[in-house]
């Protein structure tokens, strides 16, 4: 039995009665500049904690600390980098991480910016994103991280210090025992996380590690949270039992005969001539179902609408490819919408911009089936006529399948309208327009590169403007939609992704909030490209006021130089002021390897695209005057 003071499993994370597998081993990965050799699959080999001490440098017979043993527990799940704080609590993790020539420790300047880092790093990848920080003050800036890990599915392992047991309830720096009017971390960063487990007892370390990192893997991902008081961290205190971490999460998939009932009503709706769409979500792209959802789309001609973040798992160019489904999308993917009978919605969550404020009659006389990892997820904004609780890209191979044997060879269907490629930019001044600016970086972005958005207008004009190539991928903020998310979690995308090139549209509030993450970048050689829609303004709020109150106020500010910030921090710093010399700095940009940063100068006389009703502005403007004039 673990000494664990709270542990507690939320709704959606199951236990998890999956024989215990064998973990993989990585071999010695990248590490800033220090020899690597990557990938070799070896057995867990499970060595003595000597042996373990001795791999992890420290002399033979010498046993391993507690960060010590917590790194090497992560060194062998294939964990390349972790993100996070200073403090005297996280001082020995920091040495541990020093040490590791497996996994490279980022220090940010702020930890805010280390929890959105871990978010980056398990964003289009299947290993656990890590962060750290310090008891107390450094432990509560990582909140911000870990409910975007939480509300987007990302594993995520925070790990923090904890005040000295012996002295809980003295009020001792730090602490956060919620004793004697001492803020309470256990309780905060378990509401905000799968699960959170305070180590009291030193041998418990790699049972609890183990235990919560397959937390954060079990069923729908998900943050969790380990936390070492200081006094396990001192110099006597050693881990006898070191062992390698058991992964036991397994696939979620759907029942057979779910997925013959689901399979049965497609192929009746095709044989009667209904219209059936594919609406898919940023949870197909996360189980990499691209193939098994263009295989499926092409084999049954099924028009594809996508939500923001389901944006480009087909190629926007492809024939079948409707566009974007959401407020601010395409009216060519609204029509389809409406139009269609039934709805096979993947790995699509139906957040409330995807369904223009939970449109109520969005689902009126359509079938829905509803792919989703989650339980939860299902019926919780509409009723599904069909739940599939399963990972999108197993649900998408068995429905094909399924599928398969019961429909022939089907008609190439045409769908009618892409309307994206004839969006006009009206123009009201010279000035760069975001539209265009938005359109540049979408014919520009290169093979196979990642483009996020932070919490603003900007994450609109991208979303509707550029096209993606299959390959490519685009991420809104998420539900919790932090600002600075995206701006700092970039960083931990390129690092699990050195090979792709990673660019970041963002708001210049975003940038403001956390645009000091560029020395990190700098510092560890981190090429992302940061291109500011500088409008000098918080665009969206100032839309919100007007639409609701018909004035604005306070959404106005300056901004200083960028180009200049950035060259001062070591990185390279463009200025843009028309679409020309837009397209000049980002190719140079594109081109320099360096982390870059680009003003560039956008008119405030723009709207982005926006309906609030799937039916289109005009009859969305007339819904909402209507609603207006009821509740007066
Ligand atoms: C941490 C945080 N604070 C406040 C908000 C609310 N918010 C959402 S978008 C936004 C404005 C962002 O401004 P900017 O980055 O300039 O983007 P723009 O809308 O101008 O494109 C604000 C304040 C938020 N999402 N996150
Ligand atoms: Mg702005």
């Amino acid at each position: 039995m673990l000494n664990i003071l709270r542990c507690q499993g939320r709704r959606g994370t199951r236990t998890s009665v999956m024989p215990v597998q064998e973990a993989n081993v990585t071999g010695p990965a990248s590490k800033g500049g220090r020899d690597r050799q990557r990938g070799a699959m070896r057995r867990c080999l499970m060595p003595t904690s000597q042996e373990a001490a001795a791999q992890c440098g420290r002399k033979r017979g010498s046993l391993l600390k507690v960060y010590e043993a917590i790194v090497k527990g992560l060194e062998g799940i294939g964990v390349e980098a972790a993100f996070g704080g200073a403090g005297e609590n996280a001082a020995g993790l920091m040495l541990a991480l020093d040490k590791s020539d497996r996994i490279r420790g980022i220090i940010t300047r702020n930890e805010q910016a280390a929890s959105f880092m871990a978010c980056g790093y398990a964003m289009y990848t299947d290993k656990l994103g890590v962060c750290f920080a310090t008891a107390g003050p450094g432990a509560f800036n990582l909140f911000s991280g870990l409910a975007m890990a939480m509300s987007d599915s990302y594993p995520v392992l925070a790990v923090s210090g904890y005040a000295a047991m012996e002295w809980r309830g003295r009020g001792s720096l730090n602490e956060t025992s919620g004793l004697n009017r001492t803020p309470n971390s256990l309780a905060m960063l378990e509401a905000t996380t799968k699960g959170s487990f305070l180590i009291t007892r030193i041998q418990d370390t790699c049972d609890v590690l183990e235990q919560a990192v397959n937390l954060a893997f079990d069923g729908r991902p998900g943050p969790v949270h380990i936390t070492v008081p200081f006094n396990l961290t001192h110099r006597d205190q050693e881990v006898e039992n070191y062992h390698d971490l058991r992964l036991r999460a397994a696939p979620v998939t759907a029942s057979a005969a779910g997925i013959e009932r689901a399979a049965s009503t497609i192929a009746q709706a095709l044989e009667h001539g209904r219209k059936v769409i594919a609406l898919v979500g940023f949870g197909a792209i996360r189980s990499h179902a691209e193939f098994e959802v263009r295989r499926f789309i092409e084999r049954f001609q099924i028009p594809l609408v996508t939500t923001l973040d389901g944006k480009g798992i087909v190629s926007e160019s492809h024939p079948l490819c409707v566009g974007v489904f959401s407020d601010s999308g395409h009216a060519s993917a609204w029509k389809a919408f409406r139009e269609a009978d039934v709805v096979l919605a993947v790995g699509n969550a139906f957040n409330q911009h995807a369904t223009f404020n939970y449109h109520e009659d969005l689902f009126t006389d359509k079938t829905l089936i509803h792919v989703n990892i989650s339980d939860i997820e299902i019926d919780k904004a509409y009723k599904a006529d069909h739940a599939l609780v399963s990972d999108a890209r197993a649900a998408m191979d068995a429905l094909y399948a399924a599928l398969d044997t019961k429909v022939g060879p089907v008609r190439p269907v045409v769908v009618d309208g892409q309307d994206w490629e004839k969006r006009p930019i009206p123009r009201l001044t010279d000035s760069l327009h975001p539209g265009q600016l938005a359109q540049a970086i979408g014919r520009m972005l290169p093979p196979g590169a990642i483009l996020l958005a932070d919490a603003g207008a900007h994450a609109a004009w991208l979303g509707y403007y550029v096209d993606l190539d299959e390959g490519q991928h685009f991420r809104k903020p998420g539900e919790f939609g932090p600002m600075a998310g995206h701006t700092n979690g970039a960083l931990g995308v390129k690092l699990a992704h050195p090979d792709r090139t990673v660019v970041v549209g963002c708001g210049d509030g975003c940038y403001n909030m956390s645009g000091f993450e560029l020395m990190t970048a700098v510092e560890h050689n981190l090429p992302v490209i940061w291109v500011i829609f500088d409008d000098r303004e918080f665009k969206l709020i100032k839309m919100y006021q007007i639409s609701t109150e018909l004035e604005s106020a306070l959404v106005e500010f300056e901004n200083p130089n960028y180009a200049a910030y950035a060259q001062a921090c070591g990185a390279a710093g463009y200025t843009a002021e028309t679409l020309e010399e837009f397209e000049i700095c980002f190719a140079e940009a594109l081109s320099s390897g360096r982390p870059s940063v680009i003003d560039a100068r956008i008119t405030r006389w723009a709207i982005p695209h926006y309906s609030p009703s799937p039916d289109g502005v005009i009859a969305g403007i007339v819904e909402m005057v209507e609603k207006r004039l009821r509740s007066q």
